[in-house]
């Protein structure tokens, strides 16, 4: 492929910015956030600078006020002091980029740093999510590589979001921290399943403040009811961000998780299918593996299919599963199939895919012939699961899905047919 004139530039932006060059970086990252084939070469000169691995990513999630700006400010100080490199993303669905949230917090992370003429082993960046292109996990999965390439060791990543958002973020961070206050009445039980299930670590942050037992009460309680997560419960960790109490054991918590999760090949496996393009879970040696389909969120199954018939594919099945509120249709190809989704409601997971990340690949689906020795093996392996239960779907076939913060990004879905596996 010949070297165009932006993929040149883009390089030697890249340099600069590896060489600690902070408008540099600041410009890479204006670039990524616009989108567009400007975005596409500096990335992946990103991507080929970023070498043998991305820093740990570590996702801050929560109610609006909980306290994350003032957590992750602690926090970076922290690992300032213990000399790691440290980037942070600001992300605030709510706001507009303009907006009081995402300002006031720029203002007074920047001024604790004074990032201008000060740190340079510190860079902060908010980010706008109106109107991201490809979604905004996406976009801040692309800035944090980016922030990489300037040699950051770890990445703070701070989403305000109410259901959907925590998701997204956890799907790009390598460890998800769920921060909670005593009172303001976020009873445990009020937070969304799906939000909770999602945290590596609990913080119980305010705890300056009463109640803080009782919450943390309330998510042991919920843990002694829930299915075991594989090999970790998370932890809950109290803390008081504004005087830095309880920082050094969320620290320590997390060092325990990312322990946790390298022992089972989970990190390094990520920076490996990263680098490699290889699949983590080679080492499994999960017998029989076959592609089973590639599911592809559209607004219109109708529309869709006009492409698709254009290349000689029928559909050989269609149907609505209404637990899920989605019409499928499946279409034959080669020894694999091409799954067609289509929301049937507008707050289901395929249609809040879709208002999120626009039309694409949804998901990728393997087939196993023993679905419980699949999972046991990737549990003991440290992968993700997104839940810990075998599930059964539309004519008997069970499945569970991975969770792509052990994919390299693909949420994966394992199937196996009815009479398998039992
Ligand atoms: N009492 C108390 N106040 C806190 C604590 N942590 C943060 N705050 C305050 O709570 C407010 C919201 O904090 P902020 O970090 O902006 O929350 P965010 O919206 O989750 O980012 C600010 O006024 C903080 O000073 C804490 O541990 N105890
Ligand atoms: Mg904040």
């Amino acid at each position: 492929m010949a070297e165009t004139e932006t993929s040149r530039d883009a390089a030697e932006l890249l340099q600069r910015v590896h060489a600690g060059d902070v408008r540099a970086l600041a410009r890479a990252v204006s670039i990524v956030e616009e989108g567009g084939a400007a975005a596409a070469d500096v990335l992946s000169a990103a991507h080929a600078l970023r070498g043998d691995g991305s820093a740990v990513r570590i996702g801050f999630t929560g109610s609006p006020g909980a306290g994350k700006s003032t957590l992750v400010d602690a926090y970076a100080r922290l690992l300032r002091a213990q000399g790691e490199a440290v980037g942070i993303v600001a992300v605030d669905p709510t706001s507009p980029f303009h907006g009081g949230a995402i300002l006031g917090d720029r203002i007074r992370m920047q001024a604790s740093y004074s990032q201008d003429d000060g740190d340079p082993g510190i860079y902060i960046r908010s980010v706008a999510t109106r109107g991201m292109l490809g979604g905004l996990a996406a976009a801040t999965a692309d800035i944090c590589t980016v922030i990489e390439a300037s040699g950051k060791s770890r990445m703070l990543i701070e989403t305000v979001g109410v259901g959907q958002d925590e998701v997204e973020v956890a799907r790009l961070a390598d460890v998800t921290v769920l921060v909670l206050t005593p009172g303001m009445g976020d009873d445990v039980q009020s937070i969304k399943a799906g939000v909770m299930e999602i945290a590596d670590i609990y913080v119980i942050n305010k705890s300056d403040r009463e109640g803080a037992e009782r919450v943390e009460s309330e998510i042991l309680a919920m843990q002694s009811l829930a299915a075991k997560r594989g090999a970790w419960t998370p932890p809950c960790i109290r803390t008081v961000a504004t005087t830095r109490e309880g920082v050094a054991e969320l620290d320590a918590a997390i060092a325990r998780y990312v322990a946790h999760i390298q022992a089972g090949g989970g990190l390094t496996a990520r920076r490996h299918l990263l680098k490699q393009g290889r699949p983590a879970g080679a080492a499994m040696r999960l017998d029989r593996l076959v592609l089973d389909h590639l599911g592809i969120a559209v607004k219109s199954i109708a529309e869709a299919r006009k492409f698709y018939e254009t290349l000689g594919l029928h559909i050989e099945s269609e149907e609505t599963v209404e637990h899920e509120q989605v019409r499928t249709a499946m279409l034959p190809l080669g020894e694999t199939r091409i799954e067609l989704l289509e929301p049937t409601a507008e707050d289901s997971v395929i249609g809040r895919y879709l208002a999120k990340s626009g039309e694409g690949v949804h998901h990728i689906a393997v087939h196993v012939p023993d679905i419980a020795a699949a999972m046991a093996a990737m549990q003991s392996a440290g992968v993700r699961l997104v839940h810990e239960q075998v599930k059964t779907g539309a004519g008997g076939h069970r499945y569970f899905f991975v969770h792509p913060a052990s994919t390299g990004g693909v949420l994966l879905e394992v199937v196996s047919s009815s009479k398998e596996g039992l």
